[in-house]
């Protein structure tokens, strides 16, 4: 009962009468969360927001070598590397696990809830001349902060399709700026125009129901209500997979993914 505690439904609260023009079905719902929160309590067995999807993804088959990044364009960023730095596009872990995928709930989730967004930024770091991390989630309305950790020239270019995009210099005096993205948006590219190899993924959701999986493959999707969800997983060349997934009251249920190459024409 973690996600239904007294301090978070009050900042839930604050949340939907700042961003809300509606004060009484802000009011509404509270009223109805409380309710169900204390209905919760009365009826064991019957828990809210404490169901897991969890599951490990991997890549099938045979995979390509990839060549490492190229920095020799500019001399900064290769001296900040005592060997090339691998490839970011297909990050395998032992068995085949595949890192920096994001996964997601596409589908399922109760219509009429909202999630506020974390007051923790969202950090994007460019250090070594690359993007840390390569594929991140945001919320909507949550700062999106991004660093410059390596004091040179970068420029920090987002290219979403449905949120407003933005093309910012990044000099070497600059070590920080932000941003904020006001639609869900699964998924759009960040891109430096100084460093054509500098490059990271964005995905913005209005729900705090996704995750990336590690060089494991592991990712964790917690604090659900029980349900059927749709659950999606993205590759940034191999595409997206969904899966159904149905999860109990308190339950974890295991849903994996894999990915494959596509079949040579
Ligand atoms: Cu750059």
């Amino acid at each position: 009962m973690a996600g239904m505690t007294a301090p978070t439904m009050t900042r839930e609260a604050r949340f939907a009468m700042t961003k809300t023009p509606s004060v009484g079905n802000a009011a509404k719902r509270w009223c109805l969360a409380a309710g169900l929160a204390a209905a919760a309590g009365a009826w064991p067995g019957v828990a809210l927001a404490a169901s897991t999807i969890s599951g490990t993804v991997t890549f099938d088959g045979k995979a390509p070598t990839l060549k490492p990044l190229t920095m020799d364009a500019d001399p900064a960023c290769a001296k900040m590397h005592s060997k090339p730095a691998p490839s970011e596009m297909l990050v395998l872990g032992s068995g085949n696990t595949m890192g920096h995928i994001m996964v997601w709930v596409s589908k399922g989730l109760p219509a009429g809830k909202t999630w506020p967004a974390p007051k923790d930024p969202a950090v994007l770091d460019q250090k070594g001349c690359q993007y840390v991390p390569h594929v991140m989630g945001i919320m909507v309305g949550q700062t999106y902060r991004i660093l410059n950790s390596d004091g040179i020239l970068h420029n920090v270019h987002a290219l979403p399709k449905i949120n407003r995009g933005f093309n910012r210099p990044m000099p070497a005096t600059l070590k920080e700026a932000t941003a904020t993205f006001d639609k869900p948006e699964p998924v759009f590219q960040i891109k430096c125009d100084v460093h054509p190899w500098m490059s990271a993924y964005v995905g913005v959701f209005t729900h705090p129901f996704f995750s990336v999986s590690g060089t494991d493959g592991k990712f964790t999707i917690s604090g659900l209500d029980p349900g059927t969800y749709e659950v999606t997983a993205w590759h940034e060349r191999l595409g997206t997979q969904t899966a159904s997934v149905t999860v109990a009251a308190n339950e974890t249920k295991a849903q994996d993914f894999k990915f494959t190459m596509p079949a040579a024409k």
